[in-house]
């Protein structure tokens, strides 16, 4: 429910570190997003997706039954209008990361980006050969050159399908040529989309809705996907490691530096560059013991995975770690960058340093990324964070710190499950279909202050896990886990379900895998396609016990994120409030779009988007939809005690019987329980 007062800390986050950053703002009287939500009350209008400001005729804001815009428009395709164009905007700028990306990989091809390598190889053949780009007897960079110049050709394709379709199961390929939703090119869905809500266009709302399908899936299915495949063959592909996440991996005797935004090119040049013996020969010229490297939202989450790097936190934490006093630089690039750093960091040393030729901010240091030049840039930026060092303050830094194991890339997750020579996903499959893992759970997306930081998604995720549903995130949700301890095997285990945990003590992992930043949501299309084509689960992704679940966002990108996945055959729930709602109770008959996308596209593509405000209900709708999915395949209903004798658990119950019981018990029937 949207606040009107000012909360206590404890109210606005249900982190103690952020607890703690923020009761020292509010004692400072320094405003963070905390603390404008609470003194700006949404929209109600807005929110509810009833204002159309397409036009100078308007602003028209449509609060009765029966209302039409100056032009006629009807709450049904205002809604309609603004949903699609958020879809549009979402899916415009993880596309246009993904052509950033693809750029990269081909001036890498032709020897103009300097510091970058081709780090996987073996992935870069594998992606090549899904689009029958030779590769017998090729260099990298000439199959590289290749796979860059077909990505680059999707975005201004006009006709046609964009290729990367071709990656899904072959049932849901089928339906989408079916209803005529495959993308022809990334750029055209994108345009034709803002095309057709200038006023006096596309006035039917299951028309609009039917083209949001198309711009979505060329974000899932098109520029994410490119960016994913981009970033782990120039960076490598995520595997485990132990990371660090929250506010106290900043330190208080280096140079920090947080990086902040989505795109990998910039922030893998500044690890880079940070390694190099003449920056921390700098950094200890300037006093400091070396520089320290920190990540916030997507940023964090693809160097955490990749390097290491510890993360200080997800979308919310950005304005607290300026908070510390001891950020000397942060260093961003586009998307999810708040406004309101700039004026927060002049109460400290902080520079903001902006480095998009696209994202300018007033008032911030802007030093231009370049991949031509990336990794003099890099150095260049160091030196401005290493150089403003002399300038700190007091600082304060909360002690809160939590290890964690990132990287299950979906390469990964069916190496795991079957080793090199035996990699499959049959494990996994077998599993849910005998009980024992109820289902999938994809939990991601951002942080929104309008609700308290982190508590729908660790509330969602603890709750989900209890019921044996295995649980991946992505993004800040995964952030959030991350703080929470549930991405560590030990840690995360206490409160998972007897089944899971048996699953998960096998294959020595964490209940919550951790699968990477906002585009990487494409690896979990990935493992559901994988799921499909393994057998067992039905042979399309609408089949398998998985739900998507956006409790705390706030993006548009999650709404593009959102509706690909529905398009996919995912039910998706999201939390917070809907725009496609009616206002007050004084629109009854304004609920057309929101059954157009629960009902309606359910009937069409297999999944629905829904609103969900109370985490309860959500988690109620999760298991249910689960159940219902199982009993469709046939699967045996779930039954958790059924489970919790194997395992670690039967070990530490033989462990507590004396010596000479233990060989009776393990061969003789005898109870453990
Ligand atoms: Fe109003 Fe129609 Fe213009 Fe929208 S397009 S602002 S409903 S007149
Ligand atoms: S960063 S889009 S707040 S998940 Fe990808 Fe986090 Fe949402 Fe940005």
């Amino acid at each position: 429910m949207p606040r009107k007062k000012e909360l206590q800390p404890e109210e606005y986050s249900a982190d103690p570190a952020a607890q703690e950053m923020i009761a020292l703002a509010m004692e400072r009287g320094i405003s963070t997003a905390f603390t404008r939500a609470s003194n700006l009350a949404p929209c109600n209008i807005g929110a509810a997706g009833l204002c159309c400001k397409l036009c100078g005729m308007g602003p028209c804001r449509l609060t009765k039954d029966g209302l039409t815009g100056i032009c006629g428009a009807t709450i049904d395709t205002i809604q309609a209008r603004n949903l699609i164009r958020a879809i549009a905007a979402g899916s415009a700028a993880h596309s246009d990361h993904g052509r950033d990306m693809a750029f990269t990989l081909k001036a890498v091809a032709n020897d103009e980006a300097e510091g970058y390598v081709i780090r996987d190889v073996a992935k870069l053949r594998r992606v090549a050969a899904y689009y029958d780009i030779p590769i017998d007897g090729r260099s990298p960079k000439e199959i590289a050159n290749d796979l860059a110049d077909l990505y680059i050709a999707q975005f201004g394709q006009q006709n046609g399908e964009v290729v990367l379709v071709k990656r899904a199961p072959e049932k849901r390929q089928k339906l989408w040529k079916e209803q005529g939703v495959i993308p022809r090119g990334i750029d055209r869905e994108v345009v034709e989309a803002l095309h057709r809500t200038h006023i006096g266009d596309d006035q039917d709302p299951n028309h609009i809705l039917h083209h949001a399908i198309r711009t979505a899936l060329a974000d899932g299915w098109g520029g994410s996907l490119i960016a994913t495949d981009v970033s782990d063959i120039l960076f490598g592909t995520p595997a485990p490691m132990l990371g660090e996440a929250n506010l106290g991996v900043l330190k208080k005797d280096y140079v920090n530096v947080v990086v902040h935004g989505h795109e990998p090119t910039l922030s893998e040049m500044i690890v880079a560059a940070s390694q190099d013996p003449e920056i921390i020969e700098y950094a200890k010229a300037a006093g400091a013991k070396g520089v320290n490297l920190a990540g916030i939202c997507c940023t964090a989450n693809e160097i955490l995975m990749r390097q290491g790097i510890p993360a200080a936190g997800n979308f919310l934490h950005q304005e607290l770690s300026i908070l510390t006093g001891a950020v000397e630089a942060m260093v961003v690039d586009v998307q999810c960058i708040m406004q309101a750093l700039v004026q927060l960091a002049e109460n400290f040393h902080t520079k903001i340093i902006t480095t998009s030729p696209k994202v300018r901010i007033k008032g911030a240091t802007h030093i231009e990324f370049n991949e031509h030049r990336a990794l003099t840039i890099a150095k260049e930026i160091l030196k401005v964070a290493i150089d403003n060092y002399k300038n700190r303050g007091e600082t304060h830094i909360p002690d809160a710190r939590e290890t964690l194991v990132p990287g299950f890339s979906h390469e990964y997750i069916n190496y795991m499950l079957g080793g090199s020579y035996r990699g499959s996903f049959r494990p996994l499959n077998d599993a849910i279909m005998a009980g024992r893992i109820r289902g999938v759970a994809a939990i991601v997306g951002c942080n929104n202050p309008r609700s308290k930081q982190d508590y729908l998604h660790t509330y969602v995720t603890e709750e989900l896990l209890k019921q044996d549903v295995l649980v991946v995130e992505t993004g800040c949700s995964a952030l959030a886990s991350a703080k929470f301890g549930f991405l560590l095997a030990e840690a995360g285990l206490e409160k998972v379900g007897p089944g899971l945990r048996e699953v998960c003590e096998t294959i020595g992992i964490p209940p919550v895998l951790h699968m990477g930043s906002c585009v990487d949501n494409t690896r979990i299309l990935t493992v559901l396609t994988q799921m499909v084509e393994e057998g067992g689960l039905g042979d399309d992704i609408s089949d398998i016990p998985a739900v998507g679940l956006a409790p705390e966002w706030m993006s548009e990108k999650a709404l593009s994120i959102g509706a690909y996945c529905v398009a996919s055959g995912a039910y998706v729930i999201f939390g917070g409030s809907a725009p496609v709602s009616g206002w007050p109770d004084k629109v009854e008959d304004s609920d057309l779009v929101a059954r157009i996308i629960s009902e309606g596209w359910e009937k069409i593509y297999g999944g629905r988007l829904e609103f969900v405000a109370d985490a309860d209900e959500m988690i109620r709708r999760t298991l249910d939809h689960i159940d219902k999915k199982r009993a469709a395949l046939g699967l045996p209903e779930y039954d958790p005690e059924k489970w919790g004798r194997s395992g670690d658990a039967r070990m530490l119950a033989l462990e507590s019987l004396p010596i000479s019981k233990r060989r009776e018990a393990l061969y003789g029937g005898v109870s453990l329980n």
